[in-house]
């Protein structure tokens, strides 16, 4: 890192971050206006792929399930592929539309989350509400609710402590005061969200029906019925409330779509199965301006900087997970996953940008209705906004075609395959998570778990640098910032960490 004599390197620490899942350190070093070099730093160690040694193989979807209370259903779809790879299990049409379904619910209420409850927080300024001159009641009311909030010095902003009223606001509110009151709203749609989850799932957050070989819900129609109805009103909450407040984000902030735009380079494992296995969002990687199908052979783990024993670089199941918290140079408890050597970036934005050059006419009618209006490109989606955009658009690509799901179902086809599972065997589970790339790497030997390793979307995305000290894509993405004059640096750090939707407790696992 360059220092110049008599130069002054400040460093801002984030320790914790706060509204997100799990324990995460971002550090940063700043030459003046501009952010020199970023560290980002899991900051525990959990072991879940040292407990599923020698445990029943089958019990693989239960156990990873627990990694995360906000994505697990993505981590029983990952456990149950791959055993189904490795010990030759078979799974019926319905078996993979269930799936999808319940997976599909879980990404529309963890997307809610993100952009609701763990983001907005970072671009609504309620102050706006007191300069708000307006004879409308309700905004008045609001002005002078938060203006008594004001003068007894509690906390603000701080939407949970907005007035549950302040979600009817109108739409000549101020802005400040509309999103946050779509904050309340959107905890009631992620309610449906859930609930929808639980109609195939048996219960949610962890559901209990998905197991090697499929879902052992029944198509009944009852549930069919209720979840579109659910289905319905998530997908009306998407097109009225969720994308207009992300494009009129992206309005407000144009500068923050060349904010954190690093690494660059986007992976997809192809998102959610229709009933023949294919994905619906397609697989690839994206890089240097050429798409190119994904080859998972060149996926591997390094620990140059993680507080792991194992060599420096392994394939995924020749990783051991062996914690050494002392080891010299390491600085984080996430390992660091490189695809042919190279930190890529994972998640929505990913799945969009693969998808859009790969010609998916989904794409090109979300681009049609929500993104051109706008100006926008779906293609020439980057940084902090085009991450938020990314997701928006894929919530509703992603409710309509849960309609055609819900269409296919066969009450009269069995959902679950046949049961005489090989003992032993090799196999991978790589399916899209929330949050973007999830594989579940497993080797039974007698029905034992003898091998398992997880790489997991954050672990992609916050990885520490590699063997030859290159960051990883979230460190990326920060080294080179310079926030606009007035805006603090603290807030353009955690508006580029937010927007990749961190779950450290998932990235560490
Ligand atoms: Ni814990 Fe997850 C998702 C997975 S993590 S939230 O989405 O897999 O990055």
């Amino acid at each position: 890192m360059p220092r110049e004599e008599n130069h002054v390197m400040a460093t801002i620490v984030l320790d914790p971050v706060t509204r997100i899942e799990g324990h995460l350190r971002v550090e940063t070093r700043w030459d003046g206006p501009r952010l020199a070099e970023a560290r980002v730093a899991g900051e525990m160690f959990r072991g879940f792929e040292t407990i599923l040694r020698g445990r029943d193989a089958l019990d693989a979807p239960v156990i990873t399930q627990r990694i995360c209370g906000v994505c697990p259903v993505s981590h029983a779809v990952a456990a149950c592929r791959a055993l189904e790879q490795a010990l030759g299990l078979r799974v019926p049409p319905n078996g993979r539309l269930l799936r999808s379904l319940v997976l599909g619910a879980n990404f529309l209420q963890s997307h809610l989350l993100h952009f609701y409850h763990l983001s907005i927080l970072d671009f609504v300024d309620v102050s706006a509400l007191l300069e708000a001159d307006t004879p409308n009641p309700a905004v008045r009311a609001l002005r002078a609710w938060v203006e008594a909030e004001i003068r007894s010095n509690r906390v603000l902003p701080a939407a949970p402590f907005l007035p549950q009223w302040s979600s009817g606001l109108p739409s000549d509110a101020p802005w400040a005061g509309r999103a946050l009151g779509h904050y309340l709203e959107a905890l009631k749609a992620r309610q449906t969200a859930h609930r929808m989850a639980a109609r195939f799932g048996g219960r949610v957050p962890h559901t209990a029906t998905l197991v090697p070989g499929g879902v052992t819900a029944g198509v009944d129609p009852l549930a069919v019925e209720g979840f579109r109805s659910e289905l319905a009103s998530v997908r009306r909450f998407v097109e009225e409330v969720y994308l207009p407040d992300a494009l009129e984000l992206a309005a407000r902030f144009p500068e923050l779509a060349n904010q954190g735009a690093e690494p660059g380079r986007f992976l997809t494992f192809g998102a959610l199965e229709e009933e023949d296995g294919r994905p619906w969002l397609p697989a690839g990687v994206w890089a240097e301006g050429r798409l190119d199908p994904l080859n998972p052979d060149r996926i591997t783990e390094e620990t140059a900087h993680s507080r792991y024993q194992e060599e420096d670089r392994t394939r995924p199941l020749e990783g051991r997970t062996e914690p050494a918290p002392e080891k010299p140079g390491a600085y984080s408890w996430l390992k660091a996953p490189r695809y042919g050597g190279e930190a890529v970036e994972v998640g929505p934005l990913a799945r969009i940008r693969v998808a859009a050059a790969a010609g998916t006419p989904e794409v090109e009618e979300a681009e049609k209705r929500w993104l051109a209006p706008a100006g926008l490109r779906a293609s020439d989606l980057s940084g902090v906004t085009g991450r938020h955009l990314a997701r928006a658009v894929e919530a509703w690509m992603l409710a309509r075609r849960m309609e055609g799901w819900l269409d296919r179902l066969d009450p009269a086809g069995p959902t679950v395959g046949s049961y005489e599972p090989k003992t032993s065997g090799k196999g991978a589970g790589l399916v899209e998570a929330p949050r973007g790339a999830l594989g579940h790497w497993v080797r039974s030997r007698d029905l034992r778990i003898d091998a398992y390793q997880c790489i997991v979307p954050s672990t992609w995305n916050f990885s520490p640098r590699d063997g030859r000290g290159r960051p990883g894509p979230v460190e990326a993405a920060l080294e080179g910032l310079e926030p606009r004059g007035e805006e603090p640096k603290g807030l353009a750090v955690a508006r580029v960490v937010r927007s990749f939707d961190p779950c450290i407790a998932c990235a560490v696992h």
